[in-house]
C-alpha cells in the first residue's frame, strides 16, 4: 500500500526563525503515521534538515537545475540540495511553470537529474481556470503528464502532486468529483503509459487550498494519498491538523 504523504511547500517564505515551526511539527508528531515532508525556501534546507536530522520529517527543495554543476548563476542543483539534507524536490509547480517559463520538457530534464541524484521527485501538473472552463482538463493533465514525466522515470522516487491553477492561493477547491475525476484519470494515464506495478506505487497529491478544515473530505476521495500544501504549511498548528487528518 502507498504511505500517505503531507507535504508542505513554504514557497518563497521563511527566515530563520521559522525553523521554530519545525521543531513544533516534530513535537506534536513524534512518530507520525505518514509520511511528512517540507519543503523551505534554499536559503533554509540546510538548516531545516539539521533541526529535523533523525526525525520523521524530510526536507526538499521547491526546484533545481538540471546540471549537476557549472556556470549557472542563481541556480542550485540536485545535489547540493542532497548535500544540504534534502530528500526530496518539487518540480514543475505552476508557479515556476509560469513565473520562469518551464516547460514540460525541462521539467522532464528536471526530473531525470532528481532521480539521479537520489531524491524523490514531486511532479507538478494542473489546469488554469480558462482550461477547465473550456473542458480541457483532462487533456492538459494528460499532455502535462507526459511532457513532465520522462520515459525512464523511477517508480520509488516519484510523487505526482495535482493541482490546479485556479485553486493555489485561492480559497477555491474543485469540487471532490473534479478531485476524484482527474486523480482516477492521473492513476490511469500511469498505468497505461509505465504499468499497473510501476502506478500502484506512485502516490498522487492534492494540492490548492488545502486546510486543516477541508482535509479530511479531499483525502476520503479515491486515489488522493495525501497533499501539497502551501499556505497552511507555514504554521505548526495548521500543517498538523492536515497531518493528523490524513493519519
Ligand atoms: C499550491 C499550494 C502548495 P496553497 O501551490 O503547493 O499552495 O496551499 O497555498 O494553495
Amino acid at each position: 500500500m502507498r504511505r500517505k504523504l503531507a507535504a508542505g511547500n513554504w514557497k518563497m517564505n521563511g527566515l530563520a526563525a521559522q525553523i521554530e515551526v519545525l521543531n513544533d511539527l516534530t513535537s506534536r508528531h513524534p512518530t507520525p503515521a505518514v509520511d511528512v515532508m517540507i519543503c523551505p525556501p534554499a536559503t533554509l534546507v540546510g538548516a531545516a534538515a539539521a533541526a529535523t536530522a533523525g526525525k520523521p520529517l524530510m526536507i526538499g527543495g521547491q526546484d533545481c537545475h538540471t546540471a549537476g554543476s557549472g556556470a549557472h548563476t542563481g541556480d542550485i542543483s540536485a545535489a547540493m540540495l542532497a548535500d544540504a539534507g534534502a530528500g526530496a524536490v518539487i518540480l514543475g509547480h505552476s508557479e515556476r511553470r509560469e513565473d520562469h517559463g518551464e516547460d514540460d520538457a525541462l521539467v522532464a530534464a528536471k526530473t531525470t537529474t532528481v532521480q539521479g541524484a537520489g531524491l524523490i521527485a514531486v511532479v507538478c501538473v494542473g489546469e488554469t481556470l480558462a482550461q477547465r472552463e473550456g473542458g480541457e482538463t483532462l487533456d492538459v493533465i494528460k499532455a502535462q503528464l507526459t511532457g513532465s514525466i520522462p520515459a525512464d522515470a523511477a517508480a520509488d522516487t516519484l510523487v505526482v502532486a495535482y493541482e490546479p491553477v485556479w485553486a493555489i492561493g485561492t480559497g477555491k477547491i474543485p469540487t471532490l468529483t473534479e478531485i476524484a475525476e482527474v486523480h482516477d484519470f492521473i492513476r490511469a494515464e500511469l498505468t497505461g503509459r509505465f504499468g499497473a506495478d510501476f502506478a500502484d506505487k506512485i502516490r498522487l497529491l492534492y494540492g490548492g487550498s488545502v486546510k486543516p478544515t477541508n482535509a479530511e473530505e479531499i483525502f476520503a476521495v479515491s486515489n488522493v494519498d495525501g497533499a501539497l500544501v502551501g499556505g497552511a504549511s507555514l504554521k505548526a498548528e495548521d500543517f498538523s491538523g492536515i497531518i493528523t487528518a490524513l493519519e
